[in-house]
This record gives structure tokens, C-alpha cells and sequence, in this order.
């Protein structure tokens, strides 16, 4: 892995579960102090300037952050343990969304509907290869078709990061079901 990888990882935990790592705190709605983290990162260890902060935020893949206005703030788009309110846009979701796992926690997912787990919110994606991407990351996949049209209609709120990701409190049983398993894998 990169450099900047690696700083990225680094900033996202802090941003989204440890900001104590870096010595900082966030706000109520995520945020944190661009020159606090900075210094905090410094301080741990993790050399990093103002620019390379910059080029993280600006070129993650998933585009995990955003600066504030004026640009002395930063925060995770969405993914955190710690209990901020990022300002969430309440949407309508589309009919169907997916959400990827592994195959070992099938059966209690089964049993229990899909719960935040560490997060605060079960993170859905809007098509099959997303969730199945995000499920390999815990070992075998497995993808599930989420009825949000249903859950929606039923009352359930939906709500949607400024990266794209779709977060709902929980995904009750009744609402999901296993999709074919893909070949690759
Ligand atoms: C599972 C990444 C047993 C759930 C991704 C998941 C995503 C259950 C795991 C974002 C369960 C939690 C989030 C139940 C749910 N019993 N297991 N009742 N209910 N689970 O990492 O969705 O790269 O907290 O299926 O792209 O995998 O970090 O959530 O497998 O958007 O930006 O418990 O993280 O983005 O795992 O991933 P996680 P996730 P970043």
C-alpha cells in the first residue's frame, strides 16, 4: 500500500472511530479542526502537511471526506462508530438496494435482520458489484437484495452520504434475501 494510503486508513479511523489516536475531538456533527489533525498526526507519528491532506481528500475513490466551507474543518462523509450527526440527507431509495457480507454471518443476519453492527447505520449500495465489493472485505461474499421500496413505504427513513452510500438503522427480516452467488469470486 501507498504512502498515501496509509495516511488515508490513518485519517479515516480518526475521522470515523478514534479521533483520540490523533489527541483530537470532534464536534457534534463529525467535524475536526484541519490544523488539530494535523498537528495531532504529526505528533503520532504520521507525517502529513496541509497538502497532502488536501490530495487525500481530493482524490479518495470512495471520497470518504469533506472540508468544511472555509476549508478549516474536516469530516467522514459517513461510516462512523462514534455517535456525530453528519447532516444526513433524508431520500427516497430506489425499489431495490444491496447490501454485501459475509457468507459466515448469514445465519445470524438471518435470524436477527441486518443490524449497524460497530457503525451507526447498515450501509446499502445501489448495485450488486458495490455490495459485492464491500462484502469480500470480510471474507466469502454473499449479496442481499434489500426491498427498501417496501421498508420505505413501511416507514423506515433512508438516508444518503455525500459519497453516495445509502444508510438505513436496521434492515428488518422479511426485507432481504440472498442473491445467486457470483463466480468471480
Ligand atoms: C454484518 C466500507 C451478523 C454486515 C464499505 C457486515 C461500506 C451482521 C458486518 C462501509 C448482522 C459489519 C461499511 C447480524 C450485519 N449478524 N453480522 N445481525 N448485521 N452484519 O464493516 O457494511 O472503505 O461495519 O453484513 O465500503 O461491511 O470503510 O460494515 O458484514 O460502505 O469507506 O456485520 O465500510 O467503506 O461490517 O461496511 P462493517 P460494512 P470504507
Amino acid at each position: 500500500m501507498g504512502r498515501l494510503d496509509d495516511l488515508s486508513k490513518y485519517v479515516s479511523r480518526v475521522l470515523r472511530h478514534r479521533p483520540e489516536d490523533a489527541g483530537i475531538r470532534l464536534d457534534e456533527h463529525g467535524w475536526a479542526n484541519v490544523e488539530e489533525l494535523l498537528a495531532g498526526m504529526n505528533a503520532a507519528g504520521r507525517e502529513i502537511d496541509r497538502a497532502t491532506l488536501e490530495k487525500i481528500v481530493r482524490t479518495d475513490k470512495k471520497q470518504r471526506y469533506s472540508f468544511g466551507e472555509d476549508g478549516t474543518m474536516i469530516r467522514a462523509n459517513q461510516g462512523h462508530s462514534i455517535p456525530v450527526d453528519v447532516e444526513l440527507e433524508e431520500q427516497e431509495p430506489p425499489e431495490y438496494l444491496y447490501h454485501g457480507t459475509a457468507l459466515r454471518f448469514l445465519e445470524s443476519i438471518r435470524q436477527q435482520g441486518l443490524l449497524p453492527m460497530g457503525r451507526l447505520y447498515v450501509h446499502l449500495s445501489g448495485d450488486v458489484e458495490t455490495a459485492h465489493a464491500v462484502g469480500r472485505r470480510h471474507g466469502r461474499p454473499a449479496v442481499l437484495k434489500v426491498h427498501s421500496g417496501d421498508m420505505y413505504r413501511d416507514g423506515q427513513p433512508f438516508f444518503r452520504s455525500r459519497n453516495g452510500v445509502w444508510l438505513a438503522k436496521k434492515v428488518d427480516v422479511g426485507y432481504f434475501e440472498q442473491m445467486e452467488e457470483l463466480d468471480n469470486s
